[in-house]
C-alpha cells in the first residue's frame, strides 16, 4: 500500500537561515525518500505557482501607496489558495512529501504578531483556505532580530523586511507563542555556527522519520 504524504515546513524571521537549510532538508529527506520512490517537492510561500509568485513580487515590492494591513493579509492567502489547489494537494494526494519555506504560521506571526491583526480574522481565513490541512512538522530557526538582521545587512531590502526592530521582536515572540501550543514545533537555535544547526536539524529529521515509521 503507498504510503500517505508529508507535509514540512521550515520558519522563522528573515536572516535566520531557512533558504541555507532548505537544501539540507531536502537532501536529507530525498535520500531517504528515493529508496522508496517516493518524491520531494520543494517550494515557498508566498509563492510556488506562478499566479502565486506575482502575489510575492506584489507583495515584497517596496512602493510608496502605503499597503493596508488586511490587503497584506488577504494577498497572502490568495497566493496560498493557489499554491494548495495547483501544488501542494496533489503532491500529497500523490503520497509525495512537501517541503515549504514558510507557510500559515508565518501569517500568524507577521500579520498576527507583526502587524497587530486580530487572530481570530486570521483563522477564520485559514479554516476557508486549508480546512483541517495543516503541516505533519514545522521547523522553527529562532534567532533573536539584532543577529538575524546582521546576516542580512547588506542585502537590499523589500518592503517587509524594510520594517522596524519592534515589529520582528513581535513577530519572532509570535512565533515562539505558537510554538509552545503546538506540537507539531520543533525550535532550533539558529546562533550557533552552520554545521551545528545542521546537525540539529538532522536529528530533528532522523525523530520525525523514526516517529512515522520511516525508519
Ligand atoms: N510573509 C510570508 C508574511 O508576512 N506572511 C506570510 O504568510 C508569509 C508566507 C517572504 C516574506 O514574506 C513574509 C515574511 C517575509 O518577509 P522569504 O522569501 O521567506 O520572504 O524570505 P526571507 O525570510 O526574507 O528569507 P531570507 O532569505 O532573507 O532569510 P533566510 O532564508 O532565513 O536566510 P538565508 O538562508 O538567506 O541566510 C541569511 C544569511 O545568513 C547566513 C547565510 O549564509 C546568509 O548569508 N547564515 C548563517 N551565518 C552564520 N551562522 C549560521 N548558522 C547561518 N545560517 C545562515
Amino acid at each position: 500500500m503507498k504510503k500517505p504524504g508529508c507535509f514540512i515546513t521550515l520558519e522563522g524571521v528573515e536572516g535566520v537561515g531557512k533558504t541555507t537549510n532548505m537544501a539540507f532538508v531536502c537532501d536529507t529527506l530525498t535520500e531517504h525518500l528515493q529508496a522508496s520512490g517516493r518524491n520531494l517537492v520543494r517550494t515557498r510561500e508566498p509563492g510556488g505557482t506562478p499566479l502565486a509568485e506575482e502575489i510575492r513580487t506584489l507583495l515584497l515590492a517596496p512602493r510608496d501607496e502605503v499597503v493596508a494591513d488586511l490587503s497584506e493579509l488577504l494577498l497572502m492567502f490568495a497566493a496560498r489558495a493557489q499554491h494548495l489547489e495547483s501544488q501542494i494537494r496533489p503532491a500529497l494526494a500523490a503520497g509525495d512529501w512537501v517541503v515549504c519555506d514558510r507557510f500559515t504560521d508565518a501569517t500568524y506571526a507577521y500579520q498576527g504578531g507583526g502587524r497587530g491583526l486580530p487572530i481570530e480574522h486570521i483563522q477564520v481565513l485559514e479554516k476557508l483556505v486549508q480546512g483541517s490541512l495543516q503541516p505533519d512538522l514545522t521547523i522553527y530557526l529562532d534567532l533573536p532580530w539584532d543577529l538575524a538582521a546582521k546576516r542580512i545587512a547588506d542585502r537590499e531590502r523589500d518592503r517587509l523586511e524594510s520594517e522596524s526592530h519592534q515589529f520582528f521582536t513581535a513577530v519572532r515572540q509570535a512565533y515562539l507563542d505558537r510554538a509552545k501550543s503546538h506540537p507539531r514545533f520543533v525550535v532550533i537555535s539558529a546562533a550557533e555556527a552552520l554545521p551545528e544547526v545542521q546537525h540539529n536539524i538532522g536529528r530533528c529529521l532522523q525523530d520525525f522519520l523514526r516517529s512515522r515509521s520511516e525508519l
